[in-house]
């Protein structure tokens, strides 16, 4: 794999719960739905990731989502999960710090999927390149809702230095909204991956055109 492959900007991950909870407008409130809606506002990269979601009826999901992402010729990224990022056909699995790490995956999967690593640190996001990812997520950037889960903001001067020591793609992670993109992308990112501002908003589609503008 190499990452001319990675040529998305905007790195949707999906939380079907955040769906729920924070956009009750929306008269589905079902993950697919939404995918669909960013989908034809034009994003061209998903992960799928539901982490509490036991293994039949994750392989259950990731099967509807590699359906419906090749109808849109969108890129599918399955969250820690190799096997299920295998057996779906998916164009990579996304890995965390706890996952296998990508030198070991890269034995599994060989050439037949993408490597993104969560990275958190200039430390990790080295360690992440060294490995074999093929793309990185850096963040938190900013607060996000749920911080405790993340950690504490690493701001964009760790952006920054981690685009200057790492020469795969990296996409920040993290609190980010329409408003910060443009700091991001003057920060050297190659693109932003994000939830909220996306998947709790009454129009999603509209969202994704407005991202993928600024993106562009
Ligand atoms: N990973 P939002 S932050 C899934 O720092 C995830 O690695 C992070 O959600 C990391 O766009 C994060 O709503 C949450 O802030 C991103």
């Amino acid at each position: 794999m190499s990452s001319e492959l990675i040529d998305f900007r905007l790195y949707l991950i999906t939380d079907r719960k955040i769906l729920i909870t924070l956009n009750s407008e929306l008269r589905t409130p079902n993950l697919l739905v939404a995918i669909e809606e960013a989908l034809k506002g034009g994003l061209k990269a998903v992960q799928l990731r539901e982490k509490d979601l036991g293994t039949r009826d994750l392989l259950d999901m990731a099967y509807r989502m590699r359906e419906l992402t090749k109808k849109y010729d969108a890129k599918l990224f399955i969250n820690d999960r190799v096997d299920i990022a295998l057996a779906v056909e998916g164009d990579g699995v996304h890995l965390g710090q706890k996952s296998i790490p990508a030198h070991a995956a890269k034995k599994i999967v060989q050439d037949k999927l993408m490597i993104g690593v969560s990275t958190h640190s200039l430390d990790e996001a080295v360690k992440a390149e060294k490995d074999g990812a093929d793309f990185i997520t850096i963040g938190p950037i900013y607060q996000t809702p749920s911080k405790l889960k993340y950690g504490e903001p690493i701001g964009i001067d760790v952006l920054k230095k981690v685009k200057s020591k790492v020469s795969i793609p990296l996409f920040a992670i993290g609190g980010i909204k329409l408003n910060k993109v443009k700091e991001i992308m003057n920060a050297g990112a190659d693109g932003v991956a994000l939830i909220s501002a996306i998947l709790s908003v009454e129009n999603i589609k509209e969202k994704t055109e407005e991202f993928l503008r600024l993106l562009r």
